[in-house]
């Protein structure tokens, strides 16, 4: 080792703390790269609701629909001429559908949605209501006219959006 003088030993205690310096910033790096990773996988996953804000949301908003009137899909008569109708609007048609009245009846409708939000839109008449997930909207219509309705869903839902088409059969009253 006769080739080590003063200016070679500095040399290699340099390298050896630059060395030293390297590692510290090299796993400083790493350590804030991946906090940010989890940070953001965090966020993500409490925005979108994947952790408790979801198990909240998605549970209580079926509630009406999953009641047994809604579930059945019911006409229920509540006097001479006067009708409830228990409608959902699911991915992609209605609950019941036909509706079966004579014609003369007044029907309150009831309305829900089992899944997204869909438009419980009744054609030549003015019923015209959202179907909320969670929610119930209610409209009452008297129907003097003999024949078919079509119940159409007026708020895009997806692939078959335009195929969600219920019917009300309004039969002529008896002469
Ligand atoms: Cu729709």
């Amino acid at each position: 080792m006769s080739d080590i003088t003063p200016e070679t030993r500095f040399d290699h205690a340099f390298h050896k703390a630059a060395d030293r310096h390297e590692r510290v910033w090299i796993f400083f790096t790493i350590a804030l790269l991946a906090l940010l990773f989890a940070g953001t996988l965090a966020f993500v996953a409490v925005d979108f609701g994947v952790v408790a804000k979801g198990a909240g949301f998605y549970k209580s908003p079926l509630t009406p629909a999953d009641s047994p009137l809604f579930k059945s899909g019911k006409l229920v008569k509540t006097g001479p001429s006067a009708y409830s109708a228990y409608v959902t609007g699911k991915l992609w048609y209605w609950t019941p559908s036909p509706i079966h009245v004579p014609q003369g009846a007044t029907v309150t409708f009831y309305v829900t949605s089992a899944d997204v939000i869909h438009g419980f839109e009744v054609q030549g008449t003015t019923i015209n209501l959202t179907a909320i997930p969670g929610v119930v909207g209610t409209v009452s219509y008297t129907f003097d006219k003999a024949r078919i309705y079509h119940i159409v869903c007026n708020e895009y839902c997806g692939i078959a959006h335009q195929s969600m088409i219920g019917e009300i059969i309004v039969d002529r009253r008896p002469t």
